[in-house]
């Protein structure tokens, strides 16, 4: 990777010099993975830290997702977003599900609460929302619609590691959520997620599912699956606990700075921090509006990468474009999704981003306008030549 290209985010690493000691620690042992010391102690450190009752690691969110939705025996449709990754859906999918796709709302690119009851079927078992870029999802309403038609709720929470809503966890809400710990996330163990459940005979059921079915030497309890995380990730992740909160310190700053920068600027949308809500500031998407900048999403993607900027379109295309997908019934219409995916552009964000590469972003963006400013002092000037003529 050349040194100088800027991406979208670049992942925070334990200082090596503490990690040395746990990876002698884990030699010595010979233990490396299946329920170690370093896996239940970084389970519950995880849970005091995110204020929820209990945790299962997994070795990565898609099969998080995945044994979620086999743990409460998931079946039939499930209604669902276009507006996130595909794992989302895939997970759907590897369970033999039929996912309904529901339009999302402009404000936060949610789930739109006021469309999922039209899409309930005699079918319909479960809601696969998504806390998109961190921003909770309508979860009252959610749950009171979930109440009314007898749903599940299983909360696709990869982006909201360490989000409260009113005080407490995001993570609290739903039948479960799970988390992706991947390299790219806000909290990383590498690869990673987890599931978060509300009692023990639900986190058992997971943690069976998890390893094979394997209650004991001689007992298969269910049809399981290794999804298991090793020891060295979770020595790790106990290490990234400590650095978490000065983490979002250095994003909340980058966020606030790109704001600033980026307000005056027509044509450019940003997201504010939803009321009530203790943000993590995993991703800073702006939507860009061609008729008022000027210049359109792609224009402004392809010129960051001129200059060596690599933004990301998350999530362009949408999930229901993809064709594994495209033919359902549910991915036709999907208007605000449509428009949100064509108007997105994820912009570089990571704690230790500088403020000089905020600075560029913002000048280069702003550098678009002039090209609409251009275009029509253009048109004016042949107008006024066209008048003379
Ligand atoms: N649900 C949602 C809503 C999700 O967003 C995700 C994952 C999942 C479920 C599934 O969770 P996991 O099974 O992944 O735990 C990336 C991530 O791979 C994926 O985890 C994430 N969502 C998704 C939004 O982003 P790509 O295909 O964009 O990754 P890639 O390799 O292009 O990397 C993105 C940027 O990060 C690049 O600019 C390079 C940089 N990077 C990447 C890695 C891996 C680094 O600087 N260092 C690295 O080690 O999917």
């Amino acid at each position: 990777m050349e040194k100088n290209k800027i991406l979208v985010t670049r992942p925070q690493l334990p200082p090596l010099q503490e990690f040395i000691p746990l990876l002698e620690d884990i030699w010595d042992s010979r233990w490396l993975t299946n329920n170690g010391k370093y896996h239940q102690e970084f389970e519950k450190a995880l849970a005091t830290f995110l204020g929820v009752p209990y945790v299962s690691l997994f070795s990565n969110g898609t099969l998080a997702l995945m044994a979620a939705l086999q743990c409460l025996k998931i079946k039939g449709e499930v209604i669902t977003t276009p507006y996130s990754f595909v794992a989302t859906t895939h997970s759907l999918w590897w369970n033999g599900i039929k996912p309904v796709f529901v339009d999302i709302e402009a404000d936060y690119c949610n789930l739109d609460i006021k469309l999922i009851e039209a899409a309930i079927t005699p079918e319909t078992t479960a809601i696969l929302p998504v806390h998109v870029y961190g921003n909770p999802c309508d979860v009252e309403e959610i749950q009171n619609l979930a109440d009314r038609y007898g749903l599940r709720v299983i909360y696709d929470a990869a982006h909201a590691f360490g989000v409260k809503y009113k005080g407490t966890s995001v993570l609290n809400y739903g039948d479960l959520s799970i988390l992706s710990f991947h390299a790219t996330k806000v909290f990383n163990t590498i690869e990673g997620g987890a599931i978060i459940c509300h009692d023990l005979k639900t986190k058992k059921r997971i943690d069976y599912l998890k390893n094979f079915g394997i209650a004991d030497e001689t007992t298969v309890v269910a049809p399981g699956i290794n999804a298991k995380m090793n020891e060295l990730q979770a020595a790790y992740g106990l290490l990234q606990l400590k650095y978490f909160d000065s983490a979002i310190d250095g994003r909340q700053h980058i966020t606030e700075k790109y704001r600033k920068g980026l307000q005056d600027i027509p044509g450019v949308r940003y997201l504010e921090n939803p009321v009530d809500v203790d943000y993590n500031y995993s991703y800073f998407p702006i939507f860009i509006d061609k008729s008022e900048l000027g210049s359109s999403r792609d224009d402004v993607y392809e010129e960051l990468k001129n200059n060596n900027i690599y933004g990301r379109r998350y999530f362009y295309p949408l999930i229901s474009e993809f064709p594994a997908y495209r033919g359902l019934p549910s991915a036709k219409g999907l208007d605000i999704a449509h428009e949100i995916s064509r108007q997105v552009i994820c912009l570089p964000l990571y704690p230790d981003l500088a403020d000089e590469v905020v600075e560029r972003i913002v000048s280069i963006i702003e550098g678009m306008v002039r090209v609409k400013a251009r275009v029509s002092h253009l048109k004016v000037y042949s107008q006024i030549k066209r008048n003379i003529e």
